[in-house]
């Protein structure tokens, strides 16, 4: 009912017009005349822009007047994507924009696509950051996001002769949807050195004096939620030279140059994106990038609290927050110093109110991205938080030796700091020991976490600490706006838009037409455009023609070992080779198929780079092989981002979530392309599991050997005597042979399998791998049967909505409740 009275929208399409025309100009200083698409796209953002701040204000005086408890999601990655779009549909006029914009002479997807993306993250964590934003605000949830507002978001990435290069990410120079609040700001302080002080009553008081300061101003995003006017804020920081005094005597006293170099200096903060997905690297920029954004965020929130004149012991029936990986575990740190060093509480009751605050997510089990800071590091940039960091092992190791008396050796294995040359401080241990619940993202990544890298915790702290959050995707983007086609036609057998975007699990009912042949052919037709609309846009980025009847098999992701993009594209070679050795007659009968691969590898990760080259090698000969025509094309699309997604999510027939069993903590797109009526091969890993489970194995194409089997697997590389699949080896033969370029360029990822100890299970995976994507072929030759299929996994994909999961986070982690708008003041 909202969605349709709302005091927000616009009345008409008369009125949206004269707002554009006004923000044109007025707000642009443009003629109507001259108004080109970027115009119009910054005229139609500015007038649903006006209608999301009014509620916007609305929601935080409702929420500040209820005073009830707020939840604080603490994340370096928020990746957004575009928001004109979700604005539109969330605000629910896009209809009326629609008509509006076409009476200016624009057309809708037209003026869409001018948005630049928010993309401030690299891939599965900050997606799940947005997705969460999302239903905290559609479910009515009082919820802050805190992050950074990065000058450069990731990289772009352009393909050129094969390879990937790196272009920087300037998004900037137009961006509607940030609103600065230069009165909003925090000085935040780095290096210097601690200075005790005591009192009559001899109690010992630390003091963080000297160093440098730098300013954090903030930028907030308003987050509008689906199906109701509570909209949420994101605040990100942005980091200035402090300003005043200290500039302007070096600008007086004709420093001018070093004055300007302070300002870079601090501007660098904010500047960029780390672009490592799943690699900790130890950076002393990143580390300022994590206490700068902690402290000001922290700052703020505490700010906040105090208006309320409540005792410090309430604050944890006030604030919930909650650290997305470890990347903010400095706010553990930082909340015990603002309450031991400025507020003047007892070393125990501050610890039990930080205990009682925090909670952690742990988002990955692969060792090489666990963080890890150097403690001379931390001794240089944050002196008083090192203190503090050895108080707390102490304090915590002195408790674990009471409960296991004479046991060195698990005090060694749980102790925060890692007495190596040189020591580290690990991130992960400390967000445990400071936070009272710890989750994994999917049943099998938080068995893994409890019985394998945080066993120890589970011993000392018990298992109610350690729990299960499965990962979740908003519907509201990932299939109403992505795929409209396919959301209409939902929406006539389960009672409207409103009602299942709110409540996923009424995808049931679609079970009840799955034999209904209207409904079927509907289905159909809606794939087949949007298979279409994905063929025009690889004709248009790459020039190649894909026929749309070919079967979609997509792997889209961050490029990683783990993730084996290579165990795919050696299948595709293998495919390759096959169709060359067949006859003309044979190959006219072979299932038509598209291989589509995008995604990012990291800057410096050399073999994900050979990854991609590879790829795009086998790309350019297969594509221009005359022999083999529709039978294979092989498309690397470049780039790939949210708004990508949003076109190839919808348009696949199958997706590949293949990463060796036991590495990928969750997944997200699985949930997405099964949601799109897309049908998934994968191994027993991440949510894949649980989709298996909702879905039924019949729905789902399963390979490979299971996490349970992978240390063993290893150990026979490693001391066995291991042989290469055949299958494998004339992949690689073709290879060795040049057919796709120098095999120089390409040894790397052979030897991976062969020279040394095959990690990634590539070999023992193959063979099970293709005889499975057979099964896919002789499956999709049967379109009926392949229709159920794609109709009854929708109708079972309920539980991977967002909004469940935030549920659970709001019972089982933050103890908050959602604050209706007819609580309205
Ligand atoms: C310190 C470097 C670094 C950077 C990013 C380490 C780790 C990360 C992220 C935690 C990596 C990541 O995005 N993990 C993904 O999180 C998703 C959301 O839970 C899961 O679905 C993916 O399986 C997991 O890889």
């Amino acid at each position: 009912a909202w969605l349709k009275n709302q005091a927000s929208g616009f009345k008409g399409k008369d009125e949206f017009e004269k707002e554009v025309v006004r923000h044109v100009e007025t707000t642009l200083a443009r003629s109507m005349f001259n108004c080109d698409e970027t115009a119009a796209y910054a005229a139609t953002s500015l007038a649903f822009r006006d209608r999301l701040v009014i509620e916007w204000n609305r929601t935080q005086q409702r929420q500040t007047f209820a005073d009830t408890k707020r939840v604080y999601y603490l994340s370096l990655e928020f990746l957004m994507g575009r928001a004109l779009d979700n604005a539109m549909l969330n605000v629910g006029d896009k209809e009326v924009a629609k008509s509006g914009l076409s009476d200016l002479g624009f057309r809708i997807e037209d003026i869409i696509q001018q948005e630049n993306d928010a993309a401030l993250g690299n891939g599965g964590l900050g997606r799940l950051a947005a997705c969460f934003l999302d239903s905290l605000a559609s479910l009515d949830y009082p919820a802050w996001g805190y992050g950074l507002r990065y000058r450069y978001g990731i990289f772009k990435q352009e393909i050129i002769d094969g390879y990937q290069v790196e272009v920087p990410d300037y998004w900037l120079d137009f961006n509607p949807w940030e609103f600065p609040r230069h009165d909003v700001t925090v000085d935040i302080q780095f290096y210097g050195y601690v200075k005790k002080t005591t009192d009559d009553s001899g109690k010992v008081t630390a003091h963080w004096e000297g160093g440098d300061t730098v300013r954090a101003v903030a930028y907030d995003v308003p987050i509008p939620g689906y199906a109701t006017p509570a909209t949420n804020n994101l605040r990100l920081w942005s980091s200035q030279a402090a300003s005043g005094e200290f500039d302007f005597q070096k600008f007086n006293s004709g420093d001018y140059e070093s004055s300007v170099a302070d300002q870079q200096r601090a501007e660098t903060i904010s500047a960029v994106l780390y672009p490592n997905d799943n690699l900790d690297r130890g950076k002393e920029l990143r580390l300022k990038q994590q206490y700068f954004w902690v402290a000001a965020s922290l700052y703020d929130i505490v700010r906040r609290f105090k208006k309320s004149k409540r005792p410090w012991r309430e604050f944890p029936d006030q604030v919930a927050i909650q650290l997305n990986d470890t990347h903010p575990t400095l706010a553990i740190v930082e909340l015990q110093r603002i309450l031991i060093d400025l507020e003047g509480l007892d070393w125990d009751d501050a610890w039990n109110i930080v205990q009682q605050t925090f909670c952690y997510t742990n988002h990955t089990v692969l060792p090489e991205a666990l963080e890890k800071w150097s403690v001379g590091l931390v001794q240089h940039l944050l002196p008083r938080h090192l203190q503090i960091i050895y108080d707390i092992n102490l304090f915590f190791l002195q408790s674990v030796e009471r409960s296991f008396p004479k046991n060195r050796e698990i005090l060694s294995r749980v102790s925060i700091i890692e007495e190596s040359q040189p020591k580290m401080v690990r991130m992960a241990y400390l967000a445990i020991v400071g936070s009272h619940k710890v989750n994994g993202v999917a049943e099998l990544h938080s068995d893994l976490i409890r019985t394998t890298i945080f066993k120890d915790f589970v011993t000392i702290f018990g298992p109610d600490k350690f729990v299960n959050v499965t990962n979740g995707i908003t519907p509201r983007r990932w299939l109403h706006q992505a795929n409209p086609g396919l959301s209409d036609l939902i929406a006539t057998k389960v009672g409207g838009p409103e009602l299942f975007l709110k409540d996923l699990t009424l995808l049931n009912k679609l079970e009840l037409s799955v034999n209904d042949p209207a409904f079927r052919k509907a289905w159909a037709e809606v794939k087949l455009a949007n298979k279409q609309r994905l063929a025009d846009y690889i004709k248009t980025t790459t020039g190649y023609t894909v026929n749309p009847i070919a079967l979609f098999d997509v792997q889209v992701k961050r490029i990683h070992e783990y993730k084996r993009q290579q165990l795919n594209i050696f299948g595709v070679i293998y495919r390759y080779l096959k169709l060359k050795a067949m006859t003309p007659e044979e190959r006219k009968k072979v299932p038509p198929r598209v291989s589509i691969f995008g995604g990012k590898a990291a800057p410096g990760y050399w073999m994900a780079k050979q990854i991609i080259h590879l790829i795009n090698s086998v790309s350019k000969v297969v594509n221009n092989d005359p022999d083999i025509g529709d039978a294979l094309k092989v498309i690397f699309i470049e780039d790939y981002n949210v708004s990508k997604a949003e076109i190839i999510v919808p348009a696949s027939d199958l997706s590949e979530h293949i990463s060796t069993a036991g590495t990928e903590a969750s997944g997200t797109s699985n949930m997405k392309f099964v949601l799109n009526g897309g049908l998934i091969i994968g191994t027993c890993d991440g949510a894949n599991i649980e989709i298996t489970r909702e879905i039924g194995e019949e729905n789902i194409f399963l390979f490979g050997n299971l996490a349970e089997d992978v240390d063993d697997l290893r150990h026979n590389h490693t001391y066995g005597d291991h042989k290469t699949d055949p299958g494998l080896d004339q992949v690689f033969d073709a290879i060795h042979s040049g057919t796709f370029g120098s095999v120089h360029d390409f040894q790397g990822m052979i030897s991976a399998v062969r020279d040394h100890g095959d990690y990634y299970l590539v070999s023992d995976d193959f063979h099970s791998y293709l005889e499975t994507q057979d099964l896919v072929d002789k499956s999709y030759a049967d379109q009926e049967l392949w229709i159920t299929k794609c109709i009854t996994s929708v109708s079972r994909m309920g539980f991977f909505s967002s909004d469940r999961c935030i549920n659970e986070y709001a019972e089982m982690m933050w103890n908050v409740e959602p604050l209706q708008p007819e609580t309205n003041i």
